[in-house]
């Protein structure tokens, strides 16, 4: 299992077929899984659907209702360390993050020696098209405000289009990632640099979602702000980097749902 790009779903259903049909389109052999939160549009039947379509390579899990993005990647990243996925992506449903990009961000770790690339907006060739200024305004601050404060050298902190390879999540202690939204983005870099691997940021254009709506809100932009000062505050006593090490790479799978495939994977993990 080589490539498997995370996506997180609440009510998309106006852009979960053509963001998986236009992944799939570029026949690099990503496989997909979609982590739904019961959403009430039905997005997960849609990627049912298409799972007929596109068998062994479109998987789905559906959790009982919203419960942010971080808890689904992290549900997302332990399913892709159970299957034993080597290179791991996270991407946004709503097309702000271009598919033909994901082939760049594999080859910045695969060939050239990054442990995560990060898409970046912040970065010469990078930027936003159609993004409404006061989220232009929102997401620089959040930037400045969090390089400032963390002194963490990567200049797209929030950027959620991501390559992981599986040793930075089998290394990160994922049950110690609490935050869920841009918080969530930030800790995920944060530790991984605390903990010594490789960052590399890599340009891109970020889009305006054209259907459907953003899930942003309040409660994640007041969770960016005192988030950042507790990372920095618990990185002063140095246990900070005991707290996000995997002690034993132990990982534990939490799903409810069906999964016989992971489920083999963590038997043979454990034995
Ligand atoms: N599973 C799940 N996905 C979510 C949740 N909140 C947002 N998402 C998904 O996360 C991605 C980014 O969210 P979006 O609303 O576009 O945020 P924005 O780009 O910051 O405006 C989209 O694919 C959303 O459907 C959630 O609570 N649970
Ligand atoms: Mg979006």
């Amino acid at each position: 299992m080589e490539k498997l790009v995370v996506i997180p779903t609440y009510n998309e259903k106006e852009n979960i077929s053509a963001i998986l049909h236009a992944i799939f389109g570029l026949n690099e052999g990503f496989h997909i899984l979609v982590i739904d939160d019961a959403s009430p549009d039905g997005t997960a039947g849609l990627v049912k659907d298409l799972q007929l379509k596109f068998p062994g390579q479109l998987f789905l899990e559906e959790r009982r209702g919203k419960q942010g993005l971080g808890t689904a990647y992290i549900h997302g990243f332990k399913w892709a360390i159970a299957n034993d996925y080597q290179f791991i992506f996270e991407m946004d449903a709503d097309f702000s993050h271009d598919p033909k990009d994901l082939p760049r961000l594999y080859n910045a770790c695969k060939n050239e020696g990054a442990d995560l690339a990060v898409g970046s907006r912040y970065i010469k060739g990078g930027g936003f098209i159609n993004w409404p200024r006061n989220r232009i305004l929102l997401s620089k601050g959040a930037s400045f405000y969090t390089r400032m404060i963390t002194w963490m050298p990567v200049k797209d902190p929030t950027a959620g289009f991501i390559c992981y390879r599986k040793e930075v999540l089998e290394t990160i202690n994922l049950d110690e990632i609490h935050f869920v939204g841009y918080a969530f983005q930030i800790e995920m870099k944060f530790a991984a640099w605390k903990l010594h691997f490789k960052i590399k940021e890599i340009p891109i254009m970020f889009q305006d979602r054209t259907q459907g709506t953003s899930k942003m809100n309040r409660g994640i932009v007041k969770e960016g702000i005192l988030g950042v000062l507790k990372l920095r505050w618990y990185s002063l006593f140095t246990r900070y980097r005991r707290k996000v090490k995997n002690s034993d790479n132990g990982i534990t799978v939490t799903s409810q749902t069906n999964k016989p495939h992971s489920e083999k994977m963590l038997a043979d993990t454990k034995s």
